[in-house]
């Protein structure tokens, strides 16, 4: 392959619409050979350390939400930037990106222009050398399918219920093949509906944002028995093969001011909080927690990791926004256990890979994750595997923009036929 083919000969971008209905960017990246798109995800929960997406605040189009700066940005300045060099230099095209925006957060040019740029690259040099995205971009990794965290209950930002936690998963860790466990998934899910609908009545079964239910519960405990109970439904046994998972995205309540988190309907301090989490650890059989304390709350992270980590892996979403300066202060607090990996927290695939790679060599744990606002664009199910991460987190079995990442990995598995690994049981170690 001639490095003609690599080298990088258009780049074009535009406004589409995202699973809330809102603008999103889209990149196409053509090589000599190649082509690659991306279109940016967008979250509702974010952490206030989070790269900036740019948003044009024009009021009179999609009340402000409009990406036509982001876009532009991408046309006029970071595409015409990198045209004529070679695809193959991610780290190095990723590095340009980041000076020309020149700042901290990525809030001049955005981090949804230059996500855009950076994904779209990648995939079209993947594309150029005719692997597929995972197998190109893996490396010298050993690439892995990971296990999901399925949403099935949705509360908080992401939903119109009284539910204080955000979001409420099931684990099928008891499974040697991705494909079985997504089916399970999908029979838990179907059996929650029922339960759902029996108990609550019709509109228990409305869904929030990630394809979860959002039924009209304000007891957290309450969500996670329904679940438990939708286990055994299905056919299944909870702490048996199915584990439940939570990620409270606990920023989103709570109070500054007054220093205290509103859950159930109480307000109640951190201590409080943590020994919730133990009392719901010792009813059911969970086995991730993901930003238990709001995200400046370190020595809170410290604590449950210390007290319960040995069980549970303790996630860090907000906490970290995938930065190696938050990790890197995470690891040496020893907060948390385990990792959530958001591409568009950093916005450059380039950055990503550096926090993983810092998170695994501290034998943390490591989560990918979509995030509340998706498109159809099933990249993430590519860098899961290649970067081995062993969990991803991609909302319920259910909605297009949600399957559209399950159902990619369902194909990654059967392409790697007898080398496909999964790490069932396993799962929560970091690998490779
Ligand atoms: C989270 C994400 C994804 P959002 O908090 O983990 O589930 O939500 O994209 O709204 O930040
Ligand atoms: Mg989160």
């Amino acid at each position: 392959m001639s490095s003609s083919e690599f080298r990088v000969e258009k780049v074009v971008s535009r406004e589409v619409l995202d699973s809330r209905a809102n603008p999103t960017v889209q990149v196409d990246l053509y090589t000599g050979s190649g082509f690659g798109r991306f279109s940016v995800p967008s979250g509702a929960s974010k952490g206030h350390l989070e790269a900036l997406e740019l948003r044009d605040g024009d009021k009179q189009r999609y009340a402000g939400l409009g990406v036509q700066k982001a876009v532009e940005n991408v046309n006029k300045i970071l595409g015409p930037k990198i045209l004529g060099m070679d695809s193959r230099d991610q780290a190095k095209i990723d590095r340009i990106l980041i000076n020309l925006d020149g700042t901290e957060n990525k809030g001049r040019l955005g981090a949804n222009a230059i996500l855009g740029v950076s994904i779209a690259l990648a995939r079209a040099s993947a594309d150029t050398t005719k692997s597929p995205f995972y197998r190109a971009l893996a490396e010298g990794r050993k690439p892995s399918l990971p296990m999901p965290l399925m949403n099935i209950i949705n509360g908080g930002k992401h939903a119109g219920n009284e539910l204080s936690f955000q979001e409420f998963m099931v684990i099928p860790a008891g499974f040697r093949t991705f494909k079985e466990a997504l089916r399970c998934g999908g029979e838990i899910y179907h059996a929650l509906r029922l339960r759902l609908e029996a108990k609550y009545g019709k509109s228990a079964i409305n869904v929030g944002d990630e394809g979860g239910f959002a039924p009209p519960i304000n007891s957290v405990e309450e969500a996670l028995g329904q679940i438990n109970d939708a286990v055994d439904e299905a056919g299944y046994s909870p702490g048996q093969n199915v584990a439940l998972g939570i990620d409270a995205a606990a920023d989103s309540f709570y109070n500054q001011a007054s220093g205290k988190y509103n859950v159930d309907g109480k307000l109640i301090d951190g201590d409080d909080l943590l020994e919730l989490y133990v009392s719901l650890q010792e009813k059911f059989p969970l086995k991730s927690i993901e930003d238990p304390f709001h995200d400046e709350d370190f020595a809170s992270f410290t604590r449950i990791t210390k007290k319960r980590g040995a069980k549970v892996q303790i996630v860090g979403d907000d906490l970290f926004v995938t930065n190696i300066k938050r990790v890197a202060q995470g690891i040496r607090v020893k907060a948390a256990n385990a990792l959530l990996v958001k591409i568009n927290q950093i916005g450059t695939l380039t950055e990503t890979i550096e926090a993983v790679e810092m998170a695994r060599k501290a034998n943390y744990g490591l989560v990918l994750s979509h995030r509340s606002g998706e498109t159809e664009d099933n990249s993430i199910a590519d860098i899961s595997v290649a970067l081995a991460t062993g969990q991803i987190k991609a909302g319920a079995p259910a909605r297009g923009e949600r399957t559209s990442k399950y159902n990619r990995l369902l194909l990654i598995e059967e392409e790697l036929g007898s080398s496909a690994r999964f790490y069932g049981p396993e799962f929560l170690k970091s690998h490779n």
